[in-house]
C-alpha cells in the first residue's frame, strides 16, 4: 500500500500489490500496470459525483470474461490495483501534490499508470508526474485524448487548473503530437487555438464517416504514447453519468475498434476519467471498465 492511498476494491483481474517483485521489472519488458483510483472532482462544472468513478468502475469490471472472444485471446497482462488516492475534496493543488507523489512511486517501480478518476483536471498531475521522473521526456510522448470537448481553455472562470483546460495544460508541457477524438463541443477560443496548434481533431462525425482513416493515423503512430479517455466521448445514451454530458457521441463498438488500432504501441500511461455513477449496473461504469479492460488486451 502506498502512502497516499486506501483500498476500498480491486479492478478485476488484478494481483495483490503485496506479491510485486520490483527486481523483475524491465522497462523494455511487456507493460505491466499499476492502477490508482483518484476520486476527486473538486473542478467539476455541471453534474458532481466523478469522486465515485474508481468505485464505481472497479465494481463493473467484475463483469467480465478473462477470455476476449474477438481477439481470441486470454488476458495475461499483469496488472496491480493500488487503490485510491488520498484526494482532499475541493482542493487541486494539495490533491495534485498528492498525486503526482503516488505516481511518481508507482513510476518508480517500473510499472506503468493506470488512472482512474475523477474529474479531467487530474491528467495534468500524471503528466507532471512522469515529467518530473527520471527517464520520461514529454516531448517523445504523443498524447492521444477521446473526450466530447477540447478542455483547451487557458482559464475557466479564472481558474487555471481545471477539467476545461487541463488539455491547454498539457499542451504548455510541450507533447510531442496531440491528438483529440470524438469532440463536438468547443469555445471559439479552443478551436482556434487547436488549429493554430495544429492539433489533430478528429469529430464525432469524423468518426462515424472516416473511421478507417482514423484507425490508419493511429497506426502510423511513432512513438510512445499517453492516453486519456474522458467517457463523455462515447454518447451519453452510452455514457449517461458524467460530469459534463454531450449529445451526438461515439458508441462503443467504435471506441473498441480505435483503442484496439493501438495494439503494439509502447503505452506509458493511461487515463480514464469522468464517470460519475453511484449505483452499481450503472451502464457509465460498465463501459469505462470495458474500455480499460481492451487497454489491458493491447499487450
Ligand atoms: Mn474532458
Amino acid at each position: 500500500m502506498l502512502f497516499y492511498t486506501e483500498n476500498v476494491l480491486k479492478f478485476a483481474f488484478s494481483i495483490e500489490t503485496s506479491a510485486i517483485d520490483t527486481e523483475l521489472h524491465n522497462p523494455d519488458d511487456k507493460n505491466i500496470f499499476g492502477i490508482l483510483g483518484v476520486p476527486f472532482d473538486g473542478t467539476t462544472s455541471y453534474m458532481p459525483g466523478a469522486r465515485f468513478g474508481p468505485r464505481s468502475v472497479r465494481e463493473a469490471s467484475y463483469n467480465f470474461e478473462r477470455y476476449n472472444l474477438f481477439l481470441d485471446k486470454t488476458l495475461n497482462t499483469e496488472v496491480y490495483d493500488f487503490g485510491d488516492l488520498e484526494v482532499v475534496h475541493g482542493n487541486f493543488k494539495k490533491t495534485c501534490l498528492n498525486l503526482k507523489t503516488t505516481i511518481s512511486e508507482i513510476l518508480d517501480m517500473g510499472l506503468v499508470p493506470l488512472t482512474i478518476g475523477g474529474d479531467h483536471s487530474i491528467s495534468y498531475c500524471i503528466l507532471k508526474a512522469m515529467e518530473e521522473n527520471d527517464g520520461l521526456n514529454l516531448q517523445n510522448i504523443t498524447i492521444i485524448y477521446f473526450d466530447a470537448h477540447m478542455d483547451l481553455r487557458n482559464l475557466y472562470m479564472g481558474d487555471k487548473y481545471s477539467h476545461a483546460t487541463v488539455m491547454h495544460r498539457i499542451f504548455d508541457m510541450d507533447p510531442k503530437d496531440m491528438i483529440q477524438i470524438g469532440v463536438r463541443s468547443s469555445s471559439e477560443e479552443e478551436v482556434t487555438f487547436a488549429r493554430e496548434k495544429n492539433l489533430s481533431i478528429y469529430t464525432s462525425y469524423d468518426v462515424d464517416e472516416k473511421l478507417e482513416e482514423i484507425i490508419t493515423f493511429l497506426k502510423n503512430i511513432k512513438g510512445p504514447i499517453y492516453l486519456s479517455i474522458d467517457i463523455d466521448v462515447l454518447d451519453p445514451a452510452y455514457a449517461p453519468s458524467v460530469g459534463t454530458p454531450s449529445s451526438c457521441g461515439l458508441n462503443p463498438k467504435q471506441v473498441e475498434k480505435l483503442i484496439y488500432s493501438l495494439k503494439g504501441k509502447k503505452i506509458v500511461g493511461f487515463d480514464i476519467v469522468e464517470v460519475s455513477s453511484t449505483s452499481i449496473g450503472d451502464i457509465t461504469s460498465l463501459n469505462a471498465a470495458k474500455i480499460i479492460y481492451d487497454v489491458l488486451f493491447l499487450q
